[in-house]
């Protein structure tokens, strides 16, 4: 071995030594060159510096545990913090279910009058036709109808909507009674003094209430001819018969 490395080994050595001298009588840790780290305690003891991944350098821990001391007085509440930054524009949710029809409304006033349509065209006739039926047992009438789509005013086989109906006689039913005379009917002709050959007779009628109807002229030539209502007392015909003859009062004809 050569001087020089035998004086940096006792160097070494002397360095040593004074390290261990100065950490027995609590001068820190020894700096070989590296960078010593301060880390936290975990269960509240005093901080403890220890190596930084130097293999050769000792570990030093100082301080006792210490006794835990009284829980502090809580402090006051802070302040709010200020509102934060409006945050973005939400999707749009769903669509909702549609809601209840609401109740009808109050009905609104009447609308105005529209315009007049233009005039409509001519319309058509309804013609017809008839003739003798052939299926009535008691003989009747067939009708032909049709609408007069020519305008010819008469039916036609060619005119539009062709109907047709027949219409049946009855059978003849019994006669009825008689009716009751009125008061003006005639119930008896009456000829005074009979029938005078070769003369026409002048009558009158006998009416239902008794009234004697007559015709009545002023001579036998027939002037001023009227029916008359002969009222009672003495007439002579003017037939050229020559009748004289009485009307009672009980309306009664008598002659000789
Ligand atoms: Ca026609
Ligand atoms: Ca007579």
């Amino acid at each position: 071995m050569s001087r020089t490395v035998t004086f940096l080994c006792y160097t070494l050595i002397v360095a040593f030594y004074v390290s261990l001298a100065l950490t027995a009588f609590g001068c820190g840790s020894i700096d070989t060159g590296y960078v010593d780290r301060k880390v936290d305690c975990v269960d509240g003891c005093q901080s403890t510096y220890t190596s930084d991944g130097d293999p050769h350098e000792p570990r030093v821990e100082s301080g006792t545990q210490p006794k835990d001391g009284k829980d502090g007085t809580n402090g006051k509440d802070g302040q709010p913090g200020k509102d934060g930054v409006q945050g973005p524009t939400g999707s749009p949710g769903t669509t909702g279910v549609d809601g209840a029809n609401g109740d009808p409304g109050a009905v609104g006033p009447t609308g105005s009058d529209g315009l007049s349509g233009p005039p409509g065209s001519d319309g058509y006739s309804i013609v017809f036709e008839s003739f003798a039926a052939i299926t009535c047992p008691t003989g009747g009438t067939t009708f032909l109808f049709a609408i007069d789509t020519d305008r010819s005013a008469d039916w036609g086989p060619f005119d539009a909507n062709q109907r047709s109906a027949t219409v049946c006689n009855g059978l003849n039913g019994e006669d009825g009674e008689d009716a009751p005379p009125t008061q003006f009917t005639p119930v008896e002709i009456v000829d005074p003094c009979g029938d005078s050959p070769g003369v026409l007779d002048e009558v009158f009628l006998r009416l239902a209430d008794g009234t004697l109807l007559a015709s009545v002229s002023d001579n036998s030539s027939g002037q001023n001819t009227r029916f008359g209502i002969l009222v009672p007392g003495s007439w002579t015909t003017t037939d050229g018969s020559v009748c004289h003859f009485t009307v009672t009062a009980q309306g009664e004809v008598e002659w000789p």
